[in-house]
């Protein structure tokens, strides 16, 4: 088993304790004496520096959230001069204004470990050639996975996303080793390769650090299957620093989150943490960022954190894949339902359908409509009415199987969902237009 850095991804729980309560209570009186907002959260409901003693008393601090972020826009929670901070990165999100994240040299060397850390547990090393094909921008992933290869020495092939053909090219000719982008930009490659007559053995790839959007394991075996790869979960956000914040090992039991720099909790509904092994939000507070530092932030993401030793050695809790968000769970005729199950689903019909698709919801009178919008493959595309009406019914059972309520199935030709080179727009919700 290879490390980047093999103490402190295998230090003992006792002693990662150790250093998250003597980080965290620093951390809280740097944030008291130089973020005036959130100094005025602490303030509110009566906490001082001096109450925080360790990392159990994490539960007592304030949470921040992107409101948080979007008030005080653009520079109002930075914890640092201007001339300390060295980049912005922000994320447009659904809504709204940009949210805007300043990282200082230590940000960005951190940043630049956990990600390396990341790397090598897809089997990054100095002889490799990483292909990044997450976008170079406001976006953290394009430069998150070229910082942290950079740092390991390995070669990078700087893509950012877009024109497919090329980025093939590149990955043959170049010899690259691991690709990084996300895993729907990563089917869409398969998908060109076989437009192109290539297969898995055409191209030199190992493995993949695929994230930045839900995936499922379904998906997963799909892209191992038609790139030849091993593919990795990689989960992060700007807001607490970008890609790497957690990356799945190769025993595929969730993402090691790297908890000497950012400590995880998982809340009820209540707000309330939860134990390990139960699902709720997760929240992250980062106890070695000095730029734009944040304490409990709600990311809305929504998993189940475990504890136990791993197979790979690494001692820092895991995180399930992401299985919806708290807000982009949507609610159809009063059931939630995450694109995630019904991605599953799809995928469950075999080779009928690709896994490219696009929830549709609409009302009608007071009644939600779901529609799902799927692509036929290749081999399964037909003219005969009475074929196409077998699948389409074949998938209105599984998809009815899997989330209790029926939907109406929009079958289309193959490649006529379009594509996105970074994340897939896969909700279009009009009951927020009526
Ligand atoms: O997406 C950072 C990133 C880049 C992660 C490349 C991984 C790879 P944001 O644009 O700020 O940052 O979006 C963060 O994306 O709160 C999740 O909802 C979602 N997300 C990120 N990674 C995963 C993942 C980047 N592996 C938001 N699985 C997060 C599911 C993910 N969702």
């Amino acid at each position: 088993m290879r490390y980047y850095q093999k103490k402190l991804e295998c230090i003992s729980r006792g002693e990662l304790r150790s250093l998250q309560s003597e980080r965290l209570v620093k951390l809280v009186r740097y944030m008291y004496d130089n973020v005036a907002p959130y100094r005025k959260k602490m303030v509110d409901i009566g906490i001082e520096p001096g109450d925080i003693k360790d990392i159990d008393d994490l539960k007592l601090l304030p949470f921040t959230e992107k409101t948080d972020l979007r008030d005080n826009y653009p520079f109002g929670l930075l914890a640092k001069p201007m001339k300390d901070i060295s980049r912005f990165h922000g994320s447009s999100g659904t809504s709204g204004k940009l949210t805007v994240v300043g990282y200082t040299k230590s940000d960005l060397k951190i940043w630049a470990q956990v990600m390396a850390r990341s790397l090598v547990m897809a089997g990054a090393d100095k002889d490799s050639v990483v292909h990044v094909a997450y976008g170079y921008g406001l976006f953290t992933g394009g430069f998150g996975a070229h910082m942290g290869a950079e740092l390991i020495g390995s070669t990078i092939t700087p893509a950012s996303s877009g024109n497919t053909a090329r980025q093939i090219m590149l990955i043959r000719d170049f010899n690259a080793k691991i690709l990084c982008c996300t895993p729907s930009y990563a089917l869409y490659i398969a998908e060109e390769m076989q437009k192109l007559g290539m297969s898995p053995e055409d191209i030199p790839l190992k493995a993949g650090v695929f994230g930045a959007e839900p995936w499922t394991n379904e998906m997963r075996d799909e892209i191992e299957k038609r790139l030849g790869i091993t593919a990795l979960d990689v989960y992060g956000l700007s807001e607490i620093s970008g890609p790497g914040v957690s990356m799945e090992c190769t025993v595929k039991n969730g993402m090691h989150i790297w908890e000497d720099h950012f400590v995880p909790e998982v809340l009820g509904a209540d707000l309330k943490p939860l134990k390990y092994g139960e699902k709720g939000e997760l929240v992250f507070t980062t106890i070695t960022k000095d730029g734009m530092p944040l304490i409990r932030y709600r990311t809305r993401d929504i998993c189940t954190l475990y504890d136990g030793k791993c197979a790979c050695g690494r001692t820092h809790v895991r995180m399930s894949k992401i299985v919806g968000r708290t807000d982009d769970m949507l609610i159809i005729r009063g059931i939630n339902v995450f694109p995630s199950q019904l991605e599953a689903a799809l995928i469950r019909c075999g080779n009928i359908v690709t896994p490219n698709y696009q929830i549709i919801v609409d009302r009608e009178g007071l009644l939600d409509r779901l529609s799902v919008k799927v692509e036929m493959s290749d081999e399964a595309f037909t003219d005969t009415v009475s074929e196409v009406e077998r699948i389409r019914k074949a998938i209105e059972k599984e998809i009815h199987d899997a989330l209790g309520i029926g939907a109406k199935i929009i079958l289309c030709e193959p490649r006529s969902i379009v594509r996105s080179e970074g994340k897939a727009v896969r909700i279009i919700d009009n009951r927020k237009k009526y």
